[in-house]
Protein backbone atom coordinates (compact mmCIF):
# COMPACT_ATOMS: atom_id res chain seq x y z
CA UNK A 1 0.00 0.00 0.00
CA UNK A 2 1.60 3.14 -1.07
CA UNK A 3 2.11 6.14 1.65
CA UNK A 4 -0.68 8.20 0.14
CA UNK A 5 -3.26 5.71 0.10
CA UNK A 6 -2.26 4.95 4.12
CA UNK A 7 -2.84 8.84 4.83
CA UNK A 8 -5.96 8.91 2.92
CA UNK A 9 -7.94 6.00 4.18
CA UNK A 10 -9.52 7.79 7.62
CA UNK A 11 -10.22 10.31 4.78
CA UNK A 12 -12.44 8.70 2.84
CA UNK A 13 -14.03 6.17 5.42
CA UNK A 14 -15.22 9.17 8.28
CA UNK A 15 -18.34 10.39 7.35
CA UNK A 16 -18.74 14.83 7.10
CA UNK A 17 -19.52 16.13 10.45
CA UNK A 18 -18.90 19.74 9.54
CA UNK A 19 -17.17 20.35 6.16
CA UNK A 20 -18.60 22.87 4.36
CA UNK A 21 -21.95 25.11 5.76
CA UNK A 22 -25.15 27.15 5.91
CA UNK A 23 -26.19 30.62 6.93
CA UNK A 24 -26.31 30.45 10.76
CA UNK A 25 -27.01 34.26 11.53
CA UNK A 26 -29.01 37.18 9.54
CA UNK A 27 -28.75 40.45 10.55
CA UNK A 28 -31.60 42.92 8.43
CA UNK A 29 -32.27 46.21 9.91
CA UNK A 30 -32.36 46.09 13.30
CA UNK A 31 -33.41 42.65 13.99
CA UNK A 32 -30.93 39.62 14.00
CA UNK A 33 -32.35 35.88 13.66
CA UNK A 34 -31.20 32.46 13.79
CA UNK A 35 -30.66 30.52 10.55
CA UNK A 36 -32.09 27.27 10.32
CA UNK A 37 -29.56 24.17 11.02
CA UNK A 38 -29.71 21.67 7.99
CA UNK A 39 -31.88 18.40 9.28
CA UNK A 40 -32.57 19.96 12.74
CA UNK A 41 -36.35 20.50 13.63
CA UNK A 42 -37.15 23.64 11.86
CA UNK A 43 -37.40 26.83 14.09
CA UNK A 44 -39.27 30.22 12.94
CA UNK A 45 -36.78 31.80 11.05
CA UNK A 46 -37.02 33.77 8.34
CA UNK A 47 -33.96 31.56 6.60
CA UNK A 48 -35.22 28.66 4.14
CA UNK A 49 -33.82 25.47 5.96
CA UNK A 50 -31.53 23.49 3.41
CA UNK A 51 -31.37 19.36 4.32
CA UNK A 52 -27.10 19.36 3.57
CA UNK A 53 -24.70 21.41 3.97
CA UNK A 54 -22.60 19.83 1.06
CA UNK A 55 -22.35 22.34 -1.60
CA UNK A 56 -24.65 22.42 -4.71
CA UNK A 57 -22.36 21.20 -7.73
CA UNK A 58 -23.70 21.74 -11.13
CA UNK A 59 -24.69 24.62 -12.03
CA UNK A 60 -28.13 23.78 -13.93
CA UNK A 61 -28.66 21.17 -10.24
CA UNK A 62 -32.10 22.82 -9.29
CA UNK A 63 -30.68 23.48 -5.81
CA UNK A 64 -29.16 26.14 -6.84
CA UNK A 65 -32.19 28.21 -6.62
CA UNK A 66 -32.23 28.15 -3.06
CA UNK A 67 -29.69 25.45 -1.45
CA UNK A 68 -30.15 21.39 -0.94
CA UNK A 69 -33.60 20.56 -0.62
CA UNK A 70 -34.76 24.17 0.74
CA UNK A 71 -37.70 24.07 2.66
CA UNK A 72 -40.18 27.30 3.08
CA UNK A 73 -39.26 29.15 6.06
CA UNK A 74 -42.34 30.43 8.50
CA UNK A 75 -41.04 33.71 9.58
CA UNK A 76 -40.72 37.07 7.29
CA UNK A 77 -39.30 40.46 8.34
CA UNK A 78 -39.95 44.16 7.92
CA UNK A 79 -37.35 45.92 6.36
CA UNK A 80 -37.00 49.16 4.98
CA UNK A 81 -35.06 50.41 1.76
CA UNK A 82 -31.31 51.02 2.94
CA UNK A 83 -31.44 48.62 5.20
CA UNK A 84 -27.96 47.09 6.49
CA UNK A 85 -28.17 43.19 6.28
CA UNK A 86 -25.36 40.70 7.01
CA UNK A 87 -25.16 36.95 5.93
CA UNK A 88 -23.27 34.87 8.45
CA UNK A 89 -21.55 31.49 6.74
CA UNK A 90 -20.69 28.83 9.30
CA UNK A 91 -19.78 25.28 9.50
CA UNK A 92 -22.39 22.47 10.33
CA UNK A 93 -21.02 22.65 13.72
CA UNK A 94 -21.02 26.52 13.32
CA UNK A 95 -17.25 26.24 13.47
CA UNK A 96 -15.98 29.21 10.92
CA UNK A 97 -16.89 29.09 7.15
CA UNK A 98 -14.24 26.73 6.02
CA UNK A 99 -13.65 28.50 2.17
CA UNK A 100 -12.15 31.12 1.48
CA UNK A 101 -11.84 31.39 -2.66
CA UNK A 102 -14.62 33.11 -4.66
CA UNK A 103 -17.46 35.59 -5.12
CA UNK A 104 -20.42 35.87 -2.74
CA UNK A 105 -23.47 37.11 -4.72
CA UNK A 106 -26.81 38.73 -3.53
CA UNK A 107 -30.21 38.27 -5.44
CA UNK A 108 -33.10 39.32 -4.28
CA UNK A 109 -36.54 38.19 -6.23
CA UNK A 110 -40.58 39.46 -5.52
CA UNK A 111 -42.69 36.63 -4.02
CA UNK A 112 -45.23 38.63 -5.92
CA UNK A 113 -48.93 38.56 -3.66
CA UNK A 114 -47.58 36.21 -1.18
CA UNK A 115 -45.73 36.88 2.21
CA UNK A 116 -42.73 34.42 0.89
CA UNK A 117 -43.71 31.80 3.23
CA UNK A 118 -45.61 30.19 0.75
CA UNK A 119 -43.45 31.09 -2.14
CA UNK A 120 -42.16 28.41 -4.61
CA UNK A 121 -38.88 29.64 -5.63
CA UNK A 122 -38.16 27.48 -8.32
CA UNK A 123 -40.55 30.19 -10.19
CA UNK A 124 -38.89 33.24 -8.90
CA UNK A 125 -37.44 36.04 -11.08
CA UNK A 126 -33.97 37.61 -9.51
CA UNK A 127 -32.22 40.23 -9.92
CA UNK A 128 -28.56 40.68 -8.35
CA UNK A 129 -28.70 43.71 -6.15
CA UNK A 130 -24.64 42.84 -5.12
CA UNK A 131 -21.35 41.00 -5.86
CA UNK A 132 -18.03 41.01 -4.12
CA UNK A 133 -14.98 39.04 -5.01
CA UNK A 134 -11.49 40.08 -4.52
CA UNK A 135 -10.80 42.70 -1.80
CA UNK A 136 -9.22 46.04 -3.51
CA UNK A 137 -6.27 46.15 -3.27
CA UNK A 138 -5.68 43.27 -0.50
CA UNK A 139 -1.47 42.28 -0.95
CA UNK A 140 -2.47 38.93 -0.50
CA UNK A 141 -4.94 38.68 -3.09
CA UNK A 142 -7.72 37.75 -0.58
CA UNK A 143 -11.53 37.24 -1.58
CA UNK A 144 -13.76 39.26 0.60
CA UNK A 145 -15.16 35.22 1.37
CA UNK A 146 -12.31 34.84 3.59
CA UNK A 147 -13.38 37.05 5.91
CA UNK A 148 -16.25 34.68 6.75
CA UNK A 149 -13.32 32.28 7.77
CA UNK A 150 -12.37 34.87 10.69
CA UNK A 151 -16.58 34.83 11.82
CA UNK A 152 -17.12 38.35 10.02
CA UNK A 153 -20.55 38.55 8.40
CA UNK A 154 -20.57 39.60 4.87
CA UNK A 155 -22.89 43.22 4.56
CA UNK A 156 -25.15 43.61 2.05
CA UNK A 157 -27.57 47.37 1.35
CA UNK A 158 -30.88 46.61 0.48
CA UNK A 159 -31.15 49.15 -2.04
CA UNK A 160 -32.30 52.34 -1.02
CA UNK A 161 -34.86 53.20 -3.75
CA UNK A 162 -36.50 49.14 -3.58
CA UNK A 163 -40.44 49.39 -4.28
CA UNK A 164 -42.65 48.15 -1.24
CA UNK A 165 -42.93 44.29 -1.39
CA UNK A 166 -42.14 40.64 -0.34
CA UNK A 167 -39.18 39.74 -1.48
CA UNK A 168 -36.75 36.39 -1.18
CA UNK A 169 -32.91 37.54 -0.54
CA UNK A 170 -30.59 35.29 -1.97
CA UNK A 171 -27.46 35.06 -0.42
CA UNK A 172 -24.44 33.27 -2.21
CA UNK A 173 -21.16 32.40 -1.98
CA UNK A 174 -19.61 30.16 -4.59
CA UNK A 175 -16.13 28.49 -3.56
CA UNK A 176 -13.86 28.38 -6.59
CA UNK A 177 -11.34 26.13 -4.70
CA UNK A 178 -11.95 22.95 -7.24
CA UNK A 179 -13.11 25.46 -10.17
CA UNK A 180 -10.13 24.95 -11.93
CA UNK A 181 -12.31 22.08 -13.84
CA UNK A 182 -15.90 21.72 -15.05
CA UNK A 183 -18.01 21.33 -12.45
CA UNK A 184 -15.65 21.67 -9.73
CA UNK A 185 -17.23 25.12 -8.89
CA UNK A 186 -18.93 24.95 -5.37
CA UNK A 187 -22.75 26.63 -5.38
CA UNK A 188 -24.02 27.78 -1.59
CA UNK A 189 -27.49 29.74 -2.04
CA UNK A 190 -29.24 30.66 0.89
CA UNK A 191 -32.61 32.29 0.74
CA UNK A 192 -34.10 34.36 3.89
CA UNK A 193 -37.60 35.86 3.44
CA UNK A 194 -38.55 40.09 4.08
CA UNK A 195 -41.20 42.39 3.83
CA UNK A 196 -39.79 45.86 2.60
CA UNK A 197 -41.68 48.91 3.36
CA UNK A 198 -41.55 52.45 2.54
CA UNK A 199 -42.37 54.30 -0.72
CA UNK A 200 -39.40 53.03 -3.23
CA UNK A 201 -40.38 52.66 -7.16
CA UNK A 202 -36.92 50.54 -7.90
CA UNK A 203 -37.52 47.69 -10.03
CA UNK A 204 -35.36 45.70 -12.30
CA UNK A 205 -35.99 45.67 -15.93
CA UNK A 206 -37.58 42.48 -17.34
CA UNK A 207 -34.01 42.31 -18.79
CA UNK A 208 -32.51 42.06 -15.48
CA UNK A 209 -34.22 38.83 -14.36
CA UNK A 210 -33.48 35.53 -14.34
CA UNK A 211 -34.27 31.98 -13.39
CA UNK A 212 -32.07 30.59 -10.64
CA UNK A 213 -30.87 27.83 -12.08
CA UNK A 214 -30.60 29.19 -15.30
CA UNK A 215 -28.96 32.06 -14.87
CA UNK A 216 -25.06 30.23 -14.68
CA UNK A 217 -23.54 27.61 -17.05
CA UNK A 218 -20.54 25.03 -15.63
CA UNK A 219 -18.17 27.15 -18.22
CA UNK A 220 -18.86 30.34 -17.43
CA UNK A 221 -15.49 32.35 -17.21
CA UNK A 222 -16.74 33.17 -13.33
CA UNK A 223 -17.57 29.22 -12.50
CA UNK A 224 -15.06 27.21 -14.66
CA UNK A 225 -11.98 29.55 -13.47
CA UNK A 226 -8.73 27.41 -14.48
CA UNK A 227 -6.64 30.94 -13.49
CA UNK A 228 -7.80 30.93 -9.67
CA UNK A 229 -4.66 30.47 -8.43
CA UNK A 230 -2.63 32.42 -10.58
CA UNK A 231 -0.38 35.73 -9.04
CA UNK A 232 -0.85 37.83 -9.68
CA UNK A 233 -4.74 37.09 -9.51
CA UNK A 234 -6.47 38.10 -13.02
CA UNK A 235 -9.46 39.27 -13.25
CA UNK A 236 -12.66 37.98 -11.91
CA UNK A 237 -15.74 37.97 -14.31
CA UNK A 238 -18.55 37.44 -11.74
CA UNK A 239 -21.32 34.65 -13.44
CA UNK A 240 -24.70 35.91 -13.85
CA UNK A 241 -26.85 38.86 -14.43
CA UNK A 242 -25.15 42.35 -14.07
CA UNK A 243 -26.31 44.42 -10.68
CA UNK A 244 -29.79 45.43 -11.34
CA UNK A 245 -29.77 48.98 -12.96
CA UNK A 246 -31.53 50.99 -10.01
CA UNK A 247 -29.72 49.56 -7.42
CA UNK A 248 -26.50 51.61 -8.56
CA UNK A 249 -28.85 54.47 -9.36
CA UNK A 250 -30.56 54.41 -5.97
CA UNK A 251 -27.26 53.79 -3.88
CA UNK A 252 -24.28 56.14 -3.15
CA UNK A 253 -21.80 53.12 -4.16
CA UNK A 254 -18.76 51.79 -2.58
CA UNK A 255 -15.17 52.01 -4.24
CA UNK A 256 -14.68 48.59 -5.07
CA UNK A 257 -15.28 48.81 -8.98
CA UNK A 258 -17.36 45.98 -8.44
CA UNK A 259 -20.44 47.72 -8.33
CA UNK A 260 -21.32 46.41 -4.88
CA UNK A 261 -22.76 47.50 -2.15
CA UNK A 262 -21.43 44.84 0.22
CA UNK A 263 -18.90 45.68 3.07
CA UNK A 264 -17.31 43.21 5.52
CA UNK A 265 -19.16 43.92 9.30
CA UNK A 266 -17.51 42.72 12.06
CA UNK A 267 -20.16 40.92 13.39
CA UNK A 268 -18.39 37.96 14.90
CA UNK A 269 -19.50 35.49 16.84
CA UNK A 270 -17.51 35.53 20.38
CA UNK A 271 -15.88 31.99 19.46
CA UNK A 272 -14.09 34.04 16.56
CA UNK A 273 -10.74 32.58 15.93
CA UNK A 274 -7.77 34.95 15.32
CA UNK A 275 -4.71 34.61 12.99
CA UNK A 276 -6.98 32.36 10.87
CA UNK A 277 -4.44 30.74 8.11
CA UNK A 278 -4.60 32.03 4.83
CA UNK A 279 -5.81 29.29 2.37
CA UNK A 280 -7.85 27.45 4.55
CA UNK A 281 -10.00 26.27 1.58
CA UNK A 282 -10.94 23.18 2.80
CA UNK A 283 -11.25 22.27 6.71
CA UNK A 284 -11.71 18.79 7.45
CA UNK A 285 -11.64 19.07 11.50
CA UNK A 286 -12.26 15.33 11.92
CA UNK A 287 -9.12 14.15 10.91
CA UNK A 288 -6.21 15.98 12.03
CA UNK A 289 -3.77 13.41 10.17
CA UNK A 290 -5.23 14.16 6.99
CA UNK A 291 -3.62 16.23 4.24
CA UNK A 292 -5.76 19.50 5.58
CA UNK A 293 -3.60 19.64 8.21
CA UNK A 294 -0.56 19.71 6.57
CA UNK A 295 -2.00 22.09 4.15
CA UNK A 296 -2.93 24.30 7.23
CA UNK A 297 0.61 24.17 7.76
CA UNK A 298 1.52 24.91 4.09
CA UNK A 299 -1.44 27.37 3.59
CA UNK A 300 0.10 28.32 -0.12
CA UNK A 301 -0.52 24.69 -1.22
CA UNK A 302 -3.20 24.13 0.87
CA UNK A 303 -6.01 24.36 -2.69
CA UNK A 304 -4.17 22.63 -4.95
CA UNK A 305 -3.78 19.61 -2.10
CA UNK A 306 -7.56 19.37 -2.26
CA UNK A 307 -8.06 19.83 -5.68
CA UNK A 308 -5.92 17.01 -6.37
CA UNK A 309 -7.19 14.51 -3.98
CA UNK A 310 -10.63 15.22 -5.29
CA UNK A 311 -9.61 14.62 -8.91
CA UNK A 312 -8.05 11.65 -7.02
CA UNK A 313 -11.36 9.79 -5.59
CA UNK A 314 -13.60 11.27 -8.79
CA UNK A 315 -14.32 14.42 -6.98
CA UNK A 316 -16.04 12.68 -4.19
CA UNK A 317 -13.71 13.66 -1.52
CA UNK A 318 -14.93 17.32 -1.41
C1 LIG B 1 -40.77 36.74 13.31
O1 LIG B 1 -39.81 37.78 13.18
C2 LIG B 1 -40.12 38.95 13.92
C3 LIG B 1 -39.10 39.99 13.62
O2 LIG B 1 -39.26 40.46 12.33
C4 LIG B 1 -40.16 38.63 15.40
O3 LIG B 1 -40.52 39.78 16.12
C5 LIG B 1 -41.16 37.52 15.64
O4 LIG B 1 -41.06 37.14 16.99
C6 LIG B 1 -40.87 36.33 14.76
N1 LIG B 1 -41.94 35.38 14.92
C7 LIG B 1 -41.75 34.18 15.42
C8 LIG B 1 -42.96 33.32 15.51
O5 LIG B 1 -40.63 33.78 15.73
C1 LIG C 1 -6.45 50.66 -5.10
O1 LIG C 1 -5.26 51.13 -5.69
C2 LIG C 1 -5.46 52.04 -6.75
C3 LIG C 1 -4.13 52.33 -7.40
O2 LIG C 1 -3.18 52.61 -6.42
C4 LIG C 1 -6.16 53.29 -6.21
O3 LIG C 1 -6.40 54.19 -7.24
C5 LIG C 1 -7.48 52.88 -5.59
O4 LIG C 1 -8.09 53.99 -4.98
C6 LIG C 1 -7.28 51.81 -4.53
N1 LIG C 1 -8.58 51.33 -4.09
C7 LIG C 1 -8.86 51.13 -2.81
C8 LIG C 1 -10.23 50.63 -2.52
O5 LIG C 1 -8.08 51.34 -1.92
C1 LIG D 1 -22.83 46.83 7.96
O1 LIG D 1 -21.82 47.81 7.77
C2 LIG D 1 -22.22 49.11 8.11
C3 LIG D 1 -21.09 50.05 7.79
O2 LIG D 1 -20.51 49.72 6.58
C4 LIG D 1 -22.56 49.16 9.58
O3 LIG D 1 -23.03 50.45 9.89
C5 LIG D 1 -23.61 48.14 9.88
O4 LIG D 1 -23.84 48.08 11.25
C6 LIG D 1 -23.22 46.80 9.42
N1 LIG D 1 -24.34 45.90 9.65
C7 LIG D 1 -24.26 44.87 10.42
C8 LIG D 1 -25.51 44.08 10.56
O5 LIG D 1 -23.26 44.54 11.01
CU1 LIG E 1 -15.69 21.95 1.22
Amino acid sequence: MRPSTVLLLPFLAIPYVSAHGFVHKVWIGTETFLGNTPNAEPTSSIVRQINNVDPVKGATNPDVNCGNNAQLASNITDANPGDSMAFLWTGGDLSTWPHNIGPMLTYMASCGSTDCTTFDSSTAKWFKIAQVGRIPNDTDGNWFQNLETAGTAANVTLPSNIKPGAYLIRHEIIALHLATVKGGAEFYPSCSQIRVGGSGTGAPTAAELVSLPGAYSDTDPGILVPDVFDTPPPPYTFPGPPIAAFVGASSSSPSSGSGSSSTPTSSAPSSSPTGTPKGKSCKLKRAPTTPSKRAIARPAHMSRIMRDLALSFGGSAH
